[in-house]
């Protein structure tokens, strides 16, 4: 499985570790963001040398809880970071983003790869996407990041899943995104309670359909927080448990925040894949 990013060819045949690297401002700081853009680059060099094989830049405006932030803001935060990030390291970058604008710049910056919590569905993103030769990550959200966790509900949540990410893949083929540019990923957290988020990650190869590539993102949620009763910086097994669990299952991408940590646990469980571990 080799997933054509711009003028990469990212081998999936065993997983990787996508490093999360989020460029929000430095409370601290009176003004101008050169620290932040700074700090956020040193940040991506070392998670590529403690192992990741893709580094995700985001500026935090779609995030529940995030203040909004403007598009340009967006891109201020985020085009700088990515330019470098391409420049310095051999591995893809990613822009975890919705809005065209912000495709567009981190676009021109080097971005490799679109991640995408709306899976494509502003005006004008996946257009934008079919224009480049960037890979594309189709997320799983029920609701809008505000509102999304009030109420969620769902007859079949993998079904419900399953048919979403079906319909966006069509989307994605019908506007010219060959399918080895396209991940899917079931958005866990997005929309979903613990009951789904366990449901999803337990029939994770039902969403394998067509053979495209799966991205799962559980590091330090609050499944975590409801399962365990730990605040955010104490969920690093929990996070690790389930990465082992999503790469068994047959994941090809996690997307975390501790790298060195989560490229052990995946090595140990590719190893154990590959020696044909089994359930029973
Ligand atoms: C607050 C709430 C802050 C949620 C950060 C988050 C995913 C993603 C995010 C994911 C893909 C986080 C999330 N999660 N992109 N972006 N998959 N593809 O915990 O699960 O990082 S933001």
């Amino acid at each position: 499985m080799l997933l054509h990013c711009r003028h990469h060819r990212l081998d999936l045949s065993t997983p990787i570790v996508m490093g999360i690297l989020n460029v929000t401002p430095d409370s601290f700081s009176d003004g101008g963001r050169f620290v932040d853009v700074q700090r956020a680059i040193e940040h991506g060099i070392a998670m590529a040398q403690a192992g990741a094989g893709m580094i995700d830049v985001g500026g935090e405006s779609t995030r529940p809880g995030a203040q909004a932030v403007s598009e340009q803001e967006e891109i201020d935060r985020t085009a700088p970071v990515i330019a470098a990030l391409t420049r310095q390291l051999a591995i893809p970058v990613s822009i975890d983003t919705s809005k065209p604008g912000v495709i567009a710049a981190a676009l021109q910056a080097g971005a490799a790869l679109l991640n995408d919590v709306r899976a494509l569905r502003e005006p004008g993103a996946l257009a934008a996407a079919a224009a480049s030769d960037a890979a594309v990550c189709l997320m799983h959200m029920q609701g809008a990041p505000r509102t999304m966790q009030q109420d969620p509900h769902y007859a079949d949540v993998v079904r419900e899943v399953r048919e979403f990410l079906d319909e966006r893949v069509a989307a994605c083929e019908h506007a010219g995104i060959e399918r080895n540019r396209i991940l899917l990923d079931p958005g866990i957290g997005f929309g979903k309670r613990l009951s789904h988020n366990l449901q999803l990650l337990a029939h994770l190869p039902a969403l394998r359909f067509a053979g495209l590539p799966l991205l799962i993102g559980v590091s330090r949620k609050s499944m975590f927080g409801e399962l365990l009763q730990r605040p955010v910086e104490q969920r690093l097994a929990g996070s690790l448990a389930v990465a082992t669990a999503a790469v068994l299952a047959g994941a090809s991408v996690l997307r975390v925040h501790d790298i060195a940590e989560t490229v052990d646990a995946v090595k140990v469980a590719s190893a154990l894949k590959a020696s044909g571990y089994a359930i029973n």
